[in-house]
């Protein structure tokens, strides 16, 4: 969509983070870059060289200036590197809005850099992705979204429905006839394939969506059966205190580990049973409530006990806990047995957390998508189903067709509404 915003502003904002550090970046980008260096610096620095300037009386420093187009904005843009001292960054801004600046909202350098057409949405949104990557993989994915290979893959999938509209619409008006079959058979073979290769893109990216977002999972159990040691051993570390008195965990406590790239908040609660004191009782509610929002329920048994033995699900594993008291036992089919105490099965365990998750680590290149694109390419992958069952009504199967371009188009930015835009920048932190 990139379109034009008349009167536009030069904005300016610190983007270091807050805080002391070696260098920090006051970072200015609009029309008048130009002559608010000549008033801080005393010169316009020579494009792309980096120069020794006072920055007034405030600092001094490296002054880069990127002139427009080629600019991260696309716009005109300066980079003052000074001190980083939150005092100085904070002198250093205050200078820079002296001399004609606006403090920057948040995200409205990536916004600008949209606007102009540097970098569709899909890119963007890259850029946050990228700064709040929780592990190697997830930058890694974002890292390919920034570069646009998530978004040329969708390209590629409205181009080819582009095609096949116009194979379709050159056919609108033919009668009944051997012609009109024959392009109603290519028809229908192009339309499987690009199903075919859309739900490609969509199983990429929902692989890369959980790097993105992770997964929620809950211990959840009778008292004393281990929950509280396995969240230690998930962990790595001593978290959780354990000991033998069942109701030892009162509050919910979790944790973030990383399981082969994909961030997994563990929550252990307190053991549901008839709660003895008020205190108790309160933590076993607060165990309903987690187990509610969990997207897998580890439910941990003791493998030395009698147990019930629990029926496995999708959203539920069954963990027998406890196996090193009892090593002749054989869990139930779909559930897990490991030892909280000496780690034994714990790589299945977490084999079969990211098994529930849909993570396949088949080491394949994932695209980091948002709930956002999720939904467009869904939405895209319903218009095609509607279309394959239109295939006699050429109208209908046109629309259908551009239906689903439309959505694919809301993935990139082509078609999005200025809401969806402020939300997804509003997002970003400022200075970016
Ligand atoms: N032998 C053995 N003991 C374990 C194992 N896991 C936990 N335990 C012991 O079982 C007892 C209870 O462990 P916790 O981790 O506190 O159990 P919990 O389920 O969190 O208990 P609550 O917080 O009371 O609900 C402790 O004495 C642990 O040392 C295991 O795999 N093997
Ligand atoms: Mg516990």
């Amino acid at each position: 969509m990139p379109s034009d915003e008349v009167g536009r502003d030069t904005i300016a904002a610190i983007a270091t983070p807050p805080g002391r550090g070696g260098i920090g970046i006051v970072r200015l980008s609009g029309p008048a870059v130009r002559d608010i260096a000549s008033k801080l610096l005393g010169f316009v620095p020579q494009a792309r060289r980096a120069v020794h300037a006072k920055f007034r009386d405030v600092d001094e420093g490296l002054a880069l200036y990127f002139p427009a187009p080629h600019s991260y904005t696309g716009e005109e843009v300066l980079e003052l590197q000074g001190h980083g001292g939150p005092v100085v960054m904070q002198a250093l801004l205050a200078a820079c809005l002296d001399a004609g600046a606006r403090l920057a909202e948040p995200g409205e350098f990536t916004r600008r850099a949209y606007l102009e057409g540097k970098i569709d949405l899909a890119q963007a949104e890259a850029v946050a992705d990228l700064i709040d990557a929780a592990s190697r993989e997830a930058a890694r994915s974002a890292l390919r979204s920034l570069g646009g290979e998530f978004s040329a893959a969708v390209d590629a999938l409205a181009a080819r429905l582009t095609e096949l509209r116009a194979l379709v619409e050159a056919t609108l008006d033919f009668p009944e006839d051997e012609v009109d079959r024959l392009h109603r058979d290519a028809a229908a073979a192009r339309l499987a394939e690009v199903r075919t290769a859309l739900d490609e893109v969509l199983r990429r990216s929902r692989q890369g969506s959980l790097l993105r977002s992770g997964i929620h999972v809950v211990l959840a159990g009778r008292p004393n059966v281990g929950k509280s040691s396995l969240l230690n051993r998930l962990a790595g570390e001593e978290r959780a205190i354990v000991t033998a008195i069942p109701g030892t965990t009162r509050d919910a406590l979790r944790e973030t580990v990383l399981l082969d790239g994909v961030p997994v908040v563990v929550v252990d609660t307190a053991g549901l049973r008839e709660a003895t004191d008020g205190v108790e009782r309160l933590g076993v509610e607060r165990t309903r409530r987690e187990v509610e929002r969990a997207d897998l329920v580890l439910e941990v048994l003791d493998a030395s006990q009698e147990n019930a033995r629990m029926a496995a699900g999708a959203e539920r594993i069954a963990v027998y806990n406890k196996i090193d008291l009892k090593p002749e036992f054989v869990p139930p089919a779909g559930a897990v047995a490991v030892s909280a105490k000496t780690g034994q099965g714990m790589d299945r365990l977490r084999r079969a957390i990211l098994d529930a998750a849909g993570w396949s680590a088949t080491g394949e290149s994932t695209f980091l998508a948002r709930e956002r694109h999720l939904r467009a390419l869904g939405a895209a992958r319903g218009h095609l189903e509607t279309a394959a069952g239109e295939l006699g009504r050429a109208e209908l199967f046109a629309e259908e067709l551009r239906l689903a371009q439309e959505a694919l188009g809301a993935v990139t930015g082509e078609f999005t509404a200025d809401d969806l835009l402020g939300e997804i920048f509003s997002r970003f932190c400022i200075g970016k």
